[in-house]
């Protein structure tokens, strides 16, 4: 049973593709879903998120179909989740049995499935374990689940302390294992800049089709592509040749959603910082799906994470699923998008190139050294670039100026650094 909710002023629109995304993600997990719910209310009741009487109705209907999971559209607090399951009756320890889950769990245990590297999988657990701590009920189940962890209880300690210390523990470790790996990735990081290659960071909604435009823009074979949710969780990155002679890294990562649990951000933050230190973003976005909402969902998340105002492509991918009107409503609601397939190959190249335009317009930094019976160079530079600091030496004028990409090669010869 999946139950969503509109407090307030909200949209019932909203909550409706919000729970049809919710759907997707259970369908994902691999559950099935029997009925959906949507109840207006003004707030969330702060014990069992919706009133009591109409969550007694739910979890009747949950218990009379038989369901497995009453799965909220939103995070519970971990109050909402003990008093949810104390009216359901559950035993949430029990294998079978009516289970209450929220997104951000029904989120976490999809990523779990889908970890792949140990960065991925450390990432992931510490992402668990942080969401798990708040809700533990102290029956012993943390430490099943970790497997081994020592079970000793000191003097006068309950089995819920000493789960919350196991947790506690387990997470400095996986913390301390991750920030290894961070250095490591930090060092790669680095290595770029000083190459000076421009990375351009595919972001986009989840199954937009990130990883097939990879594959189809790289020529690279061995990318996961599924009809899934948040099938890739670990960065990879490729060399991309562009048609203007350019080549840049193209890096894909995972997707985004609605709501994606905080926890999750926390714990991918490194992972993040792929898109964060990119020099431009390559927007895949479904055409066949709703464009705005995507888009939006996207959007607020790179906001979230600090990245505003980043040069963009936006590439309306899956040309091939819609039909002429509705190519021509795209065409004319995103005039600055590429409508494109990954799948097919339509499109492709028009795509490239705007890709080679926008990178041509970014301006970069460099020192430079002038000589004096070229000062048409300088007067260019003032013209299409920032000066930041002009001064003289004996030969010629010194700039350090932000100048467009695509000047790089003119003044190729005067550069001292950068
Ligand atoms: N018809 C069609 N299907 C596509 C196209 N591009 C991708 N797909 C399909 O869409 C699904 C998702 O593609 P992925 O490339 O895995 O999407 P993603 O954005 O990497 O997804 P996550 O990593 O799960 O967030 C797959 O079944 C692809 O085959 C396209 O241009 N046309
Ligand atoms: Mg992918």
């Amino acid at each position: 049973m999946l139950v969503g909710a509109v407090f307030g002023r909200g949209s019932d629109e909203d909550a409706q593709w919000s729970l049809d995304e919710l759907e997707a993600l259970a369908d994902t997990a691999g559950a099935d879903a029997l009925d959906k719910v949507i109840q207006h209310r003004d707030s969330p009741d702060p014990a069992t998120y919706l009133g009591k009487g109409k969550m007694k109705e739910i979890i009747d209907i949950a218990l009379t179909f038989d369901a497995d999971m009453v799965v909220f559209d939103d995070e519970l607090t971990p109050a909402q989740g003990r008093n949810l399951e104390d009216l359901a009756g559950v035993n949430p320890l029990a294998e079978r049995g009516l289970k209450i889950v929220d997104r951000t769990g029904l989120i976490l245990d999809i990523f779990a499935q889908h970890a792949r590297s140990s960065e991925g999988k450390l990432q992931v657990e510490l992402a668990a374990l942080t969401y798990r701590l708040p809700r533990l009920r102290g029956w012993g189940e943390v430490l099943s689940r970790l497997g081994g962890v020592g079970t000793s209880r000191g003097p006068g300690e309950t089995q819920l302390e000493v789960d919350r210390r196991a947790i506690l523990r387990r997470m400095q470790r996986v913390k301390k294992d991750l920030e290894d790996i961070e250095r490591t990735r930090q060092l790669k990081r680095k290595q770029r800049k000083r190459n000076a290659v421009p990375i351009v960071a595919l972001v986009g909604y989840t199954n937009a089709g990130k990883s097939t435009m990879l594959k189809r823009l790289t020529a690279e074979k061995d990318v996961l592509v599924q009809n899934q949710l948040f099938s890739t969780l670990d960065p990879t990155t490729r060399r991309m040749h562009l048609p203007a002679g350019n080549t840049v890294l193209l890096t894909d990562t995972v997707g985004f959603v609605r709501k994606l649990p905080h926890q999750l951000v926390e714990a991918f933050r490194s992972t993040l910082e792929e898109v964060g230190e990119a020099t431009m973003l390559l927007h895949v976005v479904d055409s066949s799906g709703d464009v705005d909402r995507q888009m939006d969902a996207v959007e607020t998340v790179l906001k979230e994470m600090g990245v505003v105002g980043r040069p963009s492509v936006v590439a309306l991918n899956k040309a091939d699923l819609i039909d002429e009107d509705r190519l021509a409503e795209l065409k004319r609601s995103h005039p600055e998008a590429v409508i494109c397939s990954a799948a097919t190959g339509a499109g492709i190249e028009g795509l490239l190139e705007q890709i080679d335009r926008e990178l041509a317009k970014l301006k970069v930094e460099v020192e430079m050294e002038i000589p004096f019976d070229r000062g048409e160079v300088v007067a260019r530079i003032h013209d299409e670039g920032d000066v930041l600091h002009e001064g003289y030496t004996e030969t010629g004028t010194r700039l350090v100026a932000r100048i467009p990409r695509e000047m790089l090669k003119e003044v190729e010869e005067f550069v001292t650094a950068g």
